[in-house]
C-alpha cells in the first residue's frame, strides 16, 4: 500500500518512532520537532501516523497546525503517460538547483519513482553535497478509481511544518485524482503531450478548467505546436480564465526527458509568478479557505458515518426503519429525527 521512498529516507512501519538501538518511542511532539529539523524519519513516522489515521491523528494535527501555511503546494495532472512522473523529476532537480527544499508526494502507488532517474539522482547529489533536501513519499490511493487518499491534506502539512518550500503532488493518470488535486493545490499544473487529440478530452474531463498552468511535455515529438495552438483556440473559447481579473494560464512546451530538459526553468518561473499572482489577488486565501472547508465537511461527514455505526445508533436506526416500515413514518421524517437526535 504505502512506502517511503528511497534507502536514505526509508520509514519502518511501526507507530513509533523509537530511540537510538530501539531506546524509548517518541511522543507526537518529541516526533513533531524532530520532523520541524528536516529529520526524514520523523517526517516519514507523522505521515504514516496520519496515513493510518490511528490514535495519535487528533494529537499530530494539532501538533502541527502552528507550522503551516508556508508551503506552496503544486499539483500535477493530466492524461496517463503525459510525462507527469518525468516533468516531476526535472522540477525537484532545477528547484534544487534554486536551493529549494522540496517534497513529493505521488498519489500512485506504481509510481516509477523507486527505481526511476530521481532517485538515482538524489543519491548522487548526497554523495556530492550530502543534499537530504527532497523528501520523496508514495501515498495510497482511493478506490479502484484513484482518488486522492482523505490523509493527502495532513500529509502535507506534515511535509508544511517540516519545512518544504515547496511540495509537488503527481496524481495517477487517468483517475479520479486528476480532478481532485485542484481541491488541494495552490497551483495546478495540467500536461498535455502531442498527438494524444488532448483538446477535445480535456475539455471533457473539465481538466482546462483546473489548469492554472498548461505544460506540454514531449515537445521533441511532432504536433507540440499543434496541440499548443489547441490549447489556445479552447481557452479563447470563454470559461473562468476569460474572466475580468481571471489569471490566464500561460502555455509551456518542455521536453523533461532528456539530460538538460529544455522547458522547466520557464515553468518555475511560472509557478513564482502564479504564487505571487494569487497573494495579490486574494484567490490564494480564497483557495486555501475553500480546500479547508471541503477537508472540514468530509471529516464530519466521516465521523458521523462513524457514530451512526455504532451500536446504539445503530439500534436507533433499526427502528426507524421499522417504522418506515410500518407505514408510521416516512424515510425523511427518519433521517429528520436521526440527525436530531445526533
Ligand atoms: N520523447 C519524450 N518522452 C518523454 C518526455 N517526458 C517523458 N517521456 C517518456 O514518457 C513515458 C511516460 O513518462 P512518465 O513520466 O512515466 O508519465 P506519467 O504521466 O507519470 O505516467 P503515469 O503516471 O503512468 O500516468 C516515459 O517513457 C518517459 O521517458 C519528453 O519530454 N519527451
Ligand atoms: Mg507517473
Amino acid at each position: 500500500m504505502t512506502r517511503a521512498q528511497g534507502p536514505p529516507l526509508a520509514t519502518p512501519d511501526r507507530a513509533m518512532l523509537p530511540g537510538r538501538r530501539g531506546g524509548p518511542a517518541l511522543d507526537v511532539p518529541s516526533l513533531v520537532a524532530r520532523a520541524r529539523t528536516w529529520d526524514p524519519r520523523a517526517v516519514g513516522r507523522l505521515i504514516s501516523m496520519v496515513e493510518n489515521a490511528g490514535p495519535e491523528l487528533r494529537e499530530v494535527a494539532a501538533a502541527l497546525a502552528p507550522h503551516t501555511g508556508r508551503a506552496q503546494v503544486i499539483g500535477l495532472t493530466g492524461p496517463p503517460g503525459v510525462g507527469k512522473s518525468t516533468t516531476t523529476t526535472a522540477l525537484v532537480r532545477s528547484l534544487r538547483a534554486r536551493d529549494r527544499r522540496v517534497g513529493v508526494l505521488a498519489v500512485d502507488p506504481s509510481s516509477p519513482f523507486s527505481g526511476g532517474a530521481l532517485l538515482g539522482d538524489r543519491v548522487r547529489m548526497q554523495a556530492h553535497s550530502g543534499d537530504r533536501d527532497v523528501y520523496i513519499r508514495s501515498m495510497a490511493t482511493r478506490g479502484r478509481l484513484g482518488g486522492l487518499a482523505p490523509a493527502t491534506p495532513q500529509a502535507l502539512r506534515v511535509l508544511d511544518a517540516a519545512g518544504c518550500d515547496i511540495v509537488l503532488v503527481e496524481t495517477v493518470g487517468g483517475g479520479q485524482s486528476e480532478l481532485e488535486i485542484a481541491s488541494l493545490a495552490d497551483t495546478t499544473l495540467v500536461l498535455m503531450a502531442p498527438g494524444m487529440g488532448d483538446g477535445i478530452q480535456a475539455a471533457k474531463a473539465g481538466i482546462l478548467e483546473v489548469a492554472d498552468i498548461f505544460v506540454v511535455n514531449k515537445a521533441d515529438r511532432e504536433g507540440a505546436d499543434q496541440t499548443v495552438g489547441d490549447l489556445r483556440a479552447m481557452l479563447s473559447l470563454g470559461g473562468r480564465h476569460a474572466e475580468p481579473g481571471a489569471w490566464r494560464p500561460p502555455i509551456i512546451k518542455t521536453v523533461a526527458s532528456q539530460e538538460g530538459d529544455s522547458g522547466i526553468d520557464e515553468v518555475l518561473d511560472r509557478l513564482d509568478e502564479h504564487r505571487a499572482w494569487l497573494a495579490s489577488s486574494g484567490e490564494g486565501h480564497r483557495r486555501r479557505t475553500d480546500h479547508v472547508r471541503r477537508e472540514i465537511e468530509a471529516i464530519a461527514i466521516a465521523g458521523l458515518r462513524e457514530r451512526l455505526g455504532n451500536v446504539h445508533w445503530s439500534a436507533t436506526l433499526s427502528s426507524l426503519a421499522a417504522s418506515v416500515v410500518a407505514g408510521e413514518t416516512n424515510p425523511y421524517r427518519a433521517a429528520d429525527d436521526l440527525l436530531g437526535a445526533l
